[in-house]
């Protein structure tokens, strides 16, 4: 008689197991404001007057004139002053960017109006701030 051994097979099964372990990592980002306000008396008003320096003071939402008046031809330099809040000023037919408180330096050819306007968005009345460079 044969005796027929049957051999057992012990498959041993591995289990997987996968812990996930995700740590979310909510970051507050606190925004300074660091507004400095710098005071400064400019005494002149001249509206109108032609000025090789154009002096613009920006207040939320206003630029200190509705107009400022220079000569064709001459080197011009125009300096932006932030009395209140941040702005900036372009002048897209004569290249001035201007972005917070800086200047720029052209000379005009062609005699015209330009115009001004804030490119930073600061608030309601950004749209308002607009003003004209009056080249003669
Ligand atoms: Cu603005």
């Amino acid at each position: 008689m044969k005796k027929i051994i049957l051999f057992s097979l012990l498959l041993a099964l591995a289990a997987c197991g996968g812990n996930d372990n995700t740590t979310t990592e909510t970051r507050d980002n606190n925004k300074e404001n660091n507004s400095e306000q710098t005071k400064e008396v400019n005494s002149s008003e001249e509206s109108t007057a032609v000025s090789n320096e154009v002096n613009i003071v920006a207040t939320n939402f206003d630029f200190n004139q509705e107009a400022y008046v220079v000569q064709s031809g001459e080197e011009v330099t125009i300096t932006l002053t932030n009395e209140e809040g941040n702005h900036g000023i372009s002048i897209d037919e004569l290249g001035v960017i201007i972005e917070s408180d800086g200047e720029a330096v052209i000379v005009p050819e062609d005699p015209g109006e330009y115009e001004i306007y804030c490119n930073i968005f600061c608030g309601e009345g950004h749209e308002e701030m607009i003003a004209t460079l009056m080249v003669q």
